[in-house]
């Protein structure tokens, strides 16, 4: 691998083309940052960052990532040489805590950088199997069952593979009890509470047992590993765990507590691909499904999950939406699209990130930019 000789930090803004309620908050125009990494010899690589506006994910922000990246992640690759992709996790998470979607972004970035170099796919450098990956449409909460219900059909009508129900304390049992009514016994259905209950809310969480969801995402906080197993002690449903898994050590405790039996893979999350492909691996053979989440990417990070999901034991639908469900336009071509089977095909003929990434356009949405070479920061506007 290369020497990264200039990382140029983009902000973009992007409108959704429908805002997105979760629990926590809800998000119309989306800020996010981009990166673009090049190599000594003019190779280069875009990457995304995905970390929100606010911190109600994760303790993450833009901006807190933008610091992190500048002041204490980027100068540690900057003029290196670098043995490959795969030592970069070790370099980014010396004695530098959290920031786990800052570092993402760089690591990922390298992953990127040397498939792009290699010319191959970036799903194969990761070794990735399959050729099209499930999947499933994350839908925000709405103000009414009957709102969600419409949306929810529309999705089941456009192919995917999974419909995931954002719910919240007030907007629980009788949106899913709605869905459930309307899209028969067939469809495979799943909740997502971004942590909205706690331990005392397990006589009221066990009522949604009986919609046979095919999971019930991250329902407890994201440290509440003990809370959660005597959660699964009492419900059917299998709980899978999403804001909790921040690393390796933290699907290991999961799966020895009994805290979930299904884990999302975000890569931003838990530091970048090496993270995810060892949580990957340690969940194959403990017999435990993983499947791709999303943050609500532009094509440029839709990229990155899908090479990711592409592994053997991401067994269950991602939530990898074509471009169209979420922006008017994508900043990448082709723009990412889902057959009538819900497949998203993975570009596995194509080398690198297998999308060119449309750098007018970027250029028209971006709101500050920042150029860093060497190990000294320049403000470049
Ligand atoms: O919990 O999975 C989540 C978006 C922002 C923050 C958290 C989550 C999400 C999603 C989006 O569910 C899924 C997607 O990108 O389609
Ligand atoms: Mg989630």
């Amino acid at each position: 691998m290369p020497c990264i000789d200039r990382i140029v930090l983009r902000e973009i803004h992007l409108a959704l083309k429908e805002p997105f309620r979760i629990s926590s908050g809800i998000e119309s125009t989306r800020r996010i940052l981009l990166l673009e990494i090049t190599e000594r010899d003019g190779a280069a690589v875009w990457a995304e960052c995905v970390a929100q506006a606010l911190p109600n994910y994760t303790p993450e922000t833009v901006d807190t990532a933008w610091l992190a990246i500048r002041e204490w992640l980027a100068p540690r690759l900057l003029g290196q040489d670098i043995a490959g992709p795969e030592v970069v996790h070790g370099l980014l998470a010396e004695n530098i805590r959290g920031h786990n979607m800052a570092k993402a972004s760089l690591e990922m970035g390298c992953w990127g950088l040397a498939a792009e170099m290699g010319q191959v796919p970036l799903s194969k450098l990761l070794g990735g199997t399959r050729d099209r990956v499930p999947t499933g449409i994350s839908l925000g909460i709405q103000s009414a069952p009957e709102r969600l219900v419409e949306r929810a059909l529309a999705a089941v009508a456009a192919g995917y593979r999974k419909i995931k129900l954002k719910i919240q304390p007030t907007q629980d049992v009788e949106y899913v009890r709605a869905v459930r009514r309307a899209l028969g016994d067939d469809v495979e259905i799943m909740a997502d509470a971004n942590a909205a209950y706690t331990i005392d809310d397990a006589s009221h969480l066990v009522a949604l047992d009986e919609f046979r969801l095919i999971m019930l995402e991250q329902p407890l906080g994201a440290d509440d590993l003990l809370q959660l197993a005597a959660l699964q002690r009492q419900m059917k449903t299998p709980l899978c765990l999403d804001e909790s898994i921040t690393e390796l050590n933290r699907a290991r405790a999961m799966i020895e507590l009994g805290s979930g039996r299904i884990i999302n893979i975000k890569p931003g999350r838990v530091g970048g691909f090496t993270a995810s492909k060892a949580i990957h691996d340690l969940c194959q053979t403990a017999g435990i499904p993983v499947w791709c989440g999303g943050m609500l990417e532009t094509g440029v990070g839709r990229a990155y999950n899908v090479a990711l999901a592409s592994l053997p034991n991401f067994s269950l639908p991602g939530d990898l939406s074509p471009s169209a469900r979420y922006w008017k336009r994508d900043v990448v071509s082709p723009e990412w699209t889902m057959d009538a089977d819900g497949m998203v095909h993975v570009p596995r003929d194509r080398p690198g990130l297998g999308v060119t990434v449309d750098e007018e356009f970027i250029e028209s949405l971006t709101s500050r930019v920042e150029d860093l070479r060497g190990t000294a920061a320049k403000v470049a506007v």
